[in-house]
């Protein structure tokens, strides 16, 4: 069991997180390296001490962002290429273990709403799909729930410049990232695990290529190799309601193709309108408890952190990621995890 920690800026301190019960690591990245540069041993180095100082390890990071060259395919991608590759390997000097990133255009997940309350007084975020469908590409109007690290004016020329790049090219450019990073991080030893887009359908026109169980067998397929894996988010998949979060844990993670689980709930609708809850089953569309058995039943051994939590008790931060919703979700989780281990056939002895 791991968390999400945003470095010395994140309200919620790494003694915070170390009280949680069953914290085994802390997810995180270094913040100031501009996209594309080449993540600096000697900076990872002192992330990872800072982190072991407060008795958790550091061995999974969220995320090494893609430069959008990369995903354009412009002319300049192999040098970024290059310092993809140079970043992985530090990493993996320092001890890091899997590597999660992802390839969506332009954003990395989107909402409509930051703050969308909720029954018991509590916030959440939430995604409008009408709402985000009649804001046309290149507009001027700006989301309060979209996670990008542009200025206006360079934002609007990247969604222009994905004119001219629909799903078959941003597949080519993906293939082209993976056939030179996968070898690389394999034998660096590190597992790179791409997450799904979130939500999982193209938005303002722009392309998605990771959004259900054919995206990821695909994806899988392109270098068919154990270093070549998932970031299986439920949260993200089960924002549409026809991916079977469960039904995916099981085929991927039975390959071996797992390497870091978040685990979330969402409550979807069938036009595609969705919010997030609590992480307990019955707080939204998704069994949790399910989830978790695909995971137990193929033995898995990888990462998992709760992923976004309502904010409650009054606490402000950064939207999805308070202390105290994503604590209570680690335990939860933690707990259903411990009763499945106590109810298997491995831990009663019975053989059949
Ligand atoms: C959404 C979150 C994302 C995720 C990045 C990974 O479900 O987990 O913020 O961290 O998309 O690159
Ligand atoms: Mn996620």
């Amino acid at each position: 069991m791991t968390f999400r920690w945003f470095g010395d800026s994140d309200p919620v301190t790494l003694a915070y997180i170390r009280q949680i019960p069953g914290i085994y690591g802390i997810v995180s990245a270094l913040y100031d390296i501009p996209v594309g540069a080449v993540w600096p041993v000697e900076k990872i180095a002192a992330l990872k001490q800072k982190i072991e100082a407060h008795g958790m390890k550091f061995e999974v990071v969220e995320s090494v962002p893609v430069h959008e060259d990369i995903k354009l395919g412009r002319p300049g991608r192999d040098t970024l290429i290059a310092n993809y590759v140079q970043t992985i390997r530090n990493l993996a000097s320092c001890g890091v273990k899997v590597v999660c990133y992802n390839f969506m255009p332009v954003f990395d997940w989107t909402r409509t709403t930051l703050a969308m309350p909720l029954p018991d007084g509590s916030t959440t975020l939430g995604f409008d799909a009408a709402l985000a469908g009649s804001i046309a590409p290149g507009s001027s109007v700006r989301l309060p729930g979209w996670d990008i690290s542009y200025k206006d004016n360079e934002f609007d020329d990247l969604i222009s410049a994905y004119k001219d790049v629909g799903e078959t090219a941003l597949w080519e450019h993906l293939s082209y990232f993976l056939q030179a990073v996968i070898p690389a991080a394999a034998d660096a030893s590190v597992k790179m695990a791409i997450h799904p887009d979130d939500p999982p359908r193209p938005i303002f026109g722009l392309p998605r290529i990771v959004k259900n169980r054919e995206d990821l067998e695909r994806l899988l397929r392109i270098v068919d190799h154990p270093a070549n894996g998932l970031t299986l988010c439920s949260g993200s998949l089960g924002a549409d309601c026809h991916n079977d979060v469960a039904e995916m844990v099981r085929e991927f993670s039975g390959q071996g193709r797992i390497h870091f689980a978040h685990l979330r709930n969402v409550k979807v609708d069938e036009e595609g309108n969705f919010h997030e809850t609590s992480h307990l089953s019955s707080a939204g569309s998704l069994d949790m408890a399910k989830i978790l058995q695909a995971y137990h039943d193929t033995s898995y051994e990888g990462y998992v952190r709760p992923d976004h939590g309502r904010m409650i008790w009054g606490e402000t931060g950064k939207p999805g990621y308070g202390l105290y919703d994503r604590a209570l979700g680690a335990v939860y989780l933690n707990g259903i995890w411990e009763g499945l281990g106590k109810n298997s056939s491995k831990a009663t002895g019975d053989a059949s």
